[in-house]
């Protein structure tokens, strides 16, 4: 990225003082995040991100949604603890006009957070304690936007986590075979296809008003929550997917990421399975905080939901490196097919474990549940 469309962009924005350096900054696999130091008095720094608009086409909307997130979960904070809060939530910073993103000539979309400082994140959870915390921010955070004034949030992303959806477009994408990748992923194909209809459980029992849709994060991956250095939980981040949604896919997508022993795209498949005490531990942080209003079928499929998250990032993995890699950045040419080869090994290791997974979940329910 050029500096100087950096620099002209962040001009648009109330920051304090000029920028006077910036570096590109994360690991997200869809939006360009960059870090600002400005030469204002208030030695604060920003988070600028140019934001993918086509994943997320309706920006406005998108922008709309995570005002009323925050600016919620802050007058929340200040009225539980009934004064000025440490940051529980990001920070949006406004247009000078005002407005919560900026659009630049070559349609690019913009906005701007303040960066909080002294944060760290984990890809790879290695302490039940942190697994706990965790358990418990997640928790906490669907509590905090379960009493959202006003209108249903925007569908950021339609049926992001709608397993009939996904399963067709997987197989739309195999019938056109556009990048000529087919042929070689019969191994792959048939693991996907084999659990397929057990995967449509969620959607069944929604249909049968069993479980119902609340507001949901949809982007639990552990490394979404900021902690302090010390490891004391900071807030969550990566707001772009709150939305309605089911609960399973906050838990899932968490377990899914918190409780394997290796990396998203870990390229050695032995060094990848489920890690049934960190399940245990943030299994406890999440239903301490959020078992007093979940209903019973939600609690007796939270363990199913960690399969769920994971076979749907098979699906969207695989699906992308057949399609041309169209969706995901990618560090290599085969990096898709190795994040779907290592979520299968993990989804493996927990279909192995489920009857312990589930036996946890009873475990805290009976605790939780008052
Ligand atoms: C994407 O890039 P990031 O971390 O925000 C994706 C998630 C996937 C994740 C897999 C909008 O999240 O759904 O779980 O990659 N976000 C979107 O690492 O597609
Ligand atoms: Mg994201």
């Amino acid at each position: 990225m050029k500096t100087d469309l950096v620099n002209q962009v962040a001009a648009n924005f109330k920051i304090d003082g000029k920028v006077i350096r910036h570096r590109p900054f994360g690991a997200g696999h869809v939006h360009d995040t960059y870090v600002l130091e400005t030469n204002g008095r208030e030695k604060v720094r920003y988070l600028l991100q140019k934001i993918n608009h086509h994943i997320f086409k309706d920006v406005s909307q998108l922008m709309r949604n995570i005002e009323r997130v925050t600016s919620h979960i802050e007058s929340r904070t200040k009225k539980h603890s009934g004064t000025q809060p440490a940051p529980e939530c990001l920070t949006v910073i406004k247009t000078g006009s005002g407005e919560l993103f900026f659009q630049d000539q070559q349609d690019g979309y913009w906005r701007m957070y303040v960066y909080i400082e002294g944060a760290q994140s984990f890809d790879v959870v290695e302490t039940p304690e942190l697994a706990h915390e965790g358990g418990k921010e997640y928790g906490k955070f669907l509590a905090q936007v379960s009493d959202l004034p006003g209108d249903e949030l925007f569908e950021t992303i339609p049926n992001f986590h709608n397993m009939e959806r996904r399963l067709t477009a997987f197989s739309k994408t195999l019938d056109e075979d556009r990048a000529g990748r087919v042929a070689h992923l019969q191994y792959e194909i048939g693991f996907l296809k084999d659990r397929a209809e057990e995967m449509l459980t969620l959607h069944k029992l929604e249909s049968a008003g069993k479980i119902r849709r609340r507001v949901t994060h949809n982007d639990t991956k552990f490394n979404n929550i900021l902690f302090d250095s010390a490891g004391k939980v900071l807030c969550v981040v990566d707001l772009d997917t709150v939305m309605p949604g089911l609960v399973h896919y906050d838990f899932g997508d968490a377990i899914r990421t918190v409780a394997n022993t290796a990396r998203e795209d870990e390229s050695d498949l032995d060094k990848i399975s489920l890690n049934i005490e960190l399940f245990d531990a943030f299994t406890g942080g999440f239903l301490e905080e959020a078992a007093s209003f979940l209903n019973a079928a939600e609690i007796r499929t939270l363990a199913f939901s960690a399969k769920y998250m994971t076979f749907i990032m098979c699906l969207r993995f695989l699906t992308d490196y057949i399609d041309g890699d169209n969706y995901y950045k990618i560090h290599f040419d085969t990096h898709n097919l190795q994040r779907a080869r290592a979520q299968f090994r993990l989804l493996e290791s927990m279909e192995a474990h489920m009857d312990m997974m589930e036996g946890i979940v009873d475990r805290f329910a009976e605790m939780f549940v008052v």
